[in-house]
């Protein structure tokens, strides 16, 4: 298999380290990974058309020749395939709540700074769109206090003891930030708490650039 992605962009980095702490606790999945470069436009090309027709990544490209196009739909296959260590919970409740952690840190973080770094900064070089930038920072803080309290008896991960998909989902979002200069509020202190010490481990370091 071919997981085709690039650094720092939020949704790939969100396989990759998904990827890592699957490896990290012993699971085998076997892919090479392939450089798209987002800067040069390479995902608009024909060759990646044929891979995705929205010209984006990641693309997991399966052994048969056919391609799977959104995140988390490669995460739960592969988590399908290699259900060890667990990353989605490990019962019906336990993956419901994994799920929605997920879920809040993808469309109530991911989403709002990729917006704002997009309509401010794009490393894509779309236009600017103040009016979205300043839309989207009004949200923002909504899930990061969600996600602030569901940390705040101590945990140590953002759906409990160990790590899952939402973990990496929010910290493809926080590089993003980083990258960005999107500002995540620092009083949202279990989330700095929680930033600090996850990007601290070794598989994180791996896969994170910023
Ligand atoms: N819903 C998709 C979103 C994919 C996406 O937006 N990928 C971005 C990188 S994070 C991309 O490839 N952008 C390039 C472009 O829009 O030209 C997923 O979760 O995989």
């Amino acid at each position: 298999m071919n997981l085709y992605v690039f650094p720092v962009a939020p949704n790939p980095t969100k396989v990759r380290l998904y990827l890592a702490e699957k490896a990290a606790g012993g699971a085998k999945i076997q892919l090479a990974e392939v450089m798209v470069d987002l800067r040069e436009g390479e995902q608009k090309r024909p060759e990646h058309l044929s891979r995705n027709p929205f010209g984006k990544l990641p693309v997991l490209e399966l052994d048969d020749g056919t391609h799977l196009i959104e995140s988390l739909a490669i995460i739960e296959y592969l988590e399908e395939c290699h259900p060890d260590p667990p990353m989605i919970g490990s019962d019906a409740m336990d993956r419901a709540r994994v799920r929605e952690v997920e879920r809040i840190a993808e469309l109530g973080v991911l989403f709002p700074v990729a917006h704002i770094v997009h309509a401010t900064n794009s490393p894509l070089g779309l236009a600017p769109i103040p009016e979205m930038a300043a839309y989207f920072r009004g949200v923002l803080p909504r899930a990061l206090g969600v996600l602030d309290r569901l940390l705040a008896p101590g945990r140590p991960f953002v759906a409990g003891d160990r790590p899952t998909i939402a973990d990496c989902t929010l910290q493809a979002a926080f590089q993003f930030a980083r990258f960005g200069k999107v500002e995540i509020d620092p009083s949202f202190e279990n989330l700095a708490r929680w930033d600090r010490d996850y990007r601290a481990r070794p598989v994180a370091k791996a896969v994170l650039s910023l």
